[in-house]
């Protein structure tokens, strides 16, 4: 950027009596800090909302070339850092003001946490020289942090701004990534300090690699353990996309002949109608298996906490955190390091066998499969109704035939999402994203917005239900600002029905109703409204073409679907998220 290094720092001289000068010394102010940390981290844009605390940073990010998104809700800022880690591989970044600012961001950062993304959240506090008297917007951030973040602190000193960035940075890689947060008192801020006082840790050297192949003698045991295996399984979790561990990933379940089962950001891995990808058979798969290999998926609400696998199968996991494995199930082995790492030791372990067995698996991997095409029948009709209103199954049907190679799916949203899950195959790995185990409400457009940004080239597709777009959508307004576009789709039911199945099956019609109706809110106009091209939908026969058209507008666009509100997905009807 043209004169960047004129204005971040200022040059003044020390005059001596008679007018020369002898001691030039650099002046930079709090916010140029953080933007030089930033810089050195990698971070091409930050997302924030505006206050008094935090604008010197915006200086900052200017001087540094750094793009300031701004959105309408913290809570935002926050997700969308969560989703820029998630696509761009970058720890994310949101600037939220002090005391409500930072409260808005925290069901961003809560989201995270869960869901292992690194990303720091900088917050503004009051100035220092008011500590604990009552100033604007003044809150204990860092007590109220410490529970969901990596690392929590407040920056002392202007002086150590940016060493304390980049010291949280480096904390979101500790075992499993995840956010940090560091509030900055706004006197600290603003303050303008010699830059030679400054600690300025030098981009690259303040980090070690992640990519640990863990215990030599426990990759051959797996090595052993998989070569006598007649019938494994693996269960790719998020974390080999973390890892980027993909390629790592086939050639494993290529050499060894194993079935592969994906979950979160790991979806993808596998293309649909590869020899490995298998995808309705898993809980079947879980109760036949001799040897279940989980990677880098906790067994949390989402696994039944590992009460899903046989008893006396081998299990194996595999996780970047330590206190990750064996937790909740026991496990036969478990090792500690970088999936990708792991997972290409094991088969070049494997590769040392006189025979790695992979062909006495053939069968296994047929039965597998004849269940899978099954299923797919069994489901068939539903995915081709033409209802009125519109089948939830027909719209994630038409939804995955619209999927290219180079569209990320984001799904936000209760039931409709939950059908969704079961039909979309998203086509690439990390072109899937979810909140995650928080299963926060909410995250879709951020998620959109940080896509595009990170991944321009890519399209953007976010299937909504009626009540999650609810919670953030005005940031439609901020993509249309900021010409970030994608494709919303509302499956729309005038409720939240995940929640309404529930209630109604336990206090009857009229009690199960309370609290979870929405009205029937035209989304196709709010879009229309907000510079955005927007359309409603009420024929099956009509969302192929209403999808082409949103992809045609090039627009920001908003596909209200008017779906049926009295079909519930399977998964919603046996309440397994709280089991
Ligand atoms: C932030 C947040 N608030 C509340 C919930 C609880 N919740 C889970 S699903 C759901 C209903 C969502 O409704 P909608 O997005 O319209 O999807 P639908 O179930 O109707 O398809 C709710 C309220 C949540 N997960 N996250
Ligand atoms: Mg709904």
């Amino acid at each position: 950027m043209a004169g960047a290094a004129d204005r971040s720092t200022d040059r003044s001289s020390e005059e001596t009596a008679a007018g020369t000068a002898v001691r030039p010394s650099e002046k930079i102010s709090g916010g140029n800090l953080v933007a030089r940390a930033l810089r050195n981290e990698g971070v091409e844009a930050i997302f924030t909302l505006c206050g008094g605390h935090i604008i010197d940073i915006y200086d900052g990010c200017l001087n540094q070339g750094i793009k300031i998104i701004d959105v309408r809700h913290e809570q935002v800022a926050a997700h969308a850092a969560d989703g820029y880690w998630r696509v761009a591989g970058k720890t994310g970044c949101a600037v939220v003001t002090a005391g409500p600012g930072t409260t808005d961001a925290m069901t961003g950062v809560a989201n995270a946490f869960r869901a292992e993304s690194a990303m720091l959240l900088i917050g503004g506090q009051g100035p220092l020289a008011q500590h604990r008297m009552g100033s604007l917007q003044d809150l204990p951030h860092v007590d109220m942090m410490q529970p969901i973040t990596k690392f929590a602190a407040t920056v002392p000193a202007t002086e150590r701004i940016a060493d304390m960035v980049s010291m949280a940075f480096r904390e979101c890689y500790n075992g499993a990534p995840g956010p940090s947060f560091l509030e900055i008192p706004r006197d600290v801020l603003d303050a303008r300090v010699d830059l030679s006082h400054a600690r300025i840790p030098a981009a690259t050297h303040y980090r070690a690699s992640t990519k640990s192949a863990g215990d030599p003698r426990d990759v051959e045991r797996l090595a052993d353990i998989l070569v006598k295996s007649a019938r494994p399984c693996v269960l790719l979790g998020t974390q080999v996309w973390t890892c980027r561990a993909g390629a790592a990933a086939i050639e494993f379940c290529r050499r060894l002949n194993v079935p592969a089962y994906m979950n979160g950001a790991a979806r993808g891995t596998f293309a649909p109608g590869d020899l490995h990808h298998f995808h309705q058979t898993r809980g079947y798969a879980f109760e036949k298996a001799d040897t279940i290999v989980i990677v880098g998926t906790p067994f949390d609400f989402r696994m039944g906490y590992g009460r899903r696998l046989r008893a006396d199968a081998a299990v194996v996991q595999i996780d970047l955190d330590y206190r990750t494995v064996g937790k909740n199930r026991d496990i036969s082995l478990g090792l500690v390091g970088d999936a990708g790492a792991i997972l290409a030791a094991v088969t070049q372990a494997a590769s040392g066998r006189v025979d790695n067995g992979a062909r006495r698996r053939d069968a296994w991997l047929a039965e597998l499969r004849e269940h899978e095409k099954k299923s797919a029948e069994a489901m068939r009709p539903r995915l081709l109704s033409d209802a009125s209103p519109i089948h939830p199954l027909r719209l994630a049907h038409e939804l995955n035939q619209f999927l290219t190679e180079n569209t990320i799916f984001i799904g936000d949203g209760g039931d409709v999402v939950t059908f969704s899950g079961g039909v979309i195959q998203p086509k690439a790995p990390g072109h899937w994203m979810d909140p995650g185990p928080l299963g926060t409400l909410g995250v879709g457009t951020p998620f959109a917005m940080a896509a595009k940004l990170a991944r321009p080239e890519k399209e953007v597709v976010c299937l909504f239900g009626d009540g999650a777009f609810g919670l953030t959508g005005w940031d439609f307004e901020t993509c249309v600002r900021h010409g970030l576009p994608f494709i919303g789709v509302v499956g729309n039911n005038s409720h939240m029905n995940q929640i309404r199945h529930g209630q109604t099956v336990k206090y009857g019609k009229a009690r199960g109703e309370v609290a979870n109706y929405l009205g029937d809110v035209h989304f196709e106009r709010f879009a229309t409204m907000l510079g955005g091209y927007g359309e409603e939908v009420r024929e099956a026969k009509e969302l192929a073409p209403a999808l082409r058209r949103a992809r045609e507008s090039g627009k920001c666009a908003l596909l209200n679907v008017w779906i049926d509100p009295e079909v519930y997905a399977p998964g919603t009807m046996n309440q397994t998220m709280y089991k």
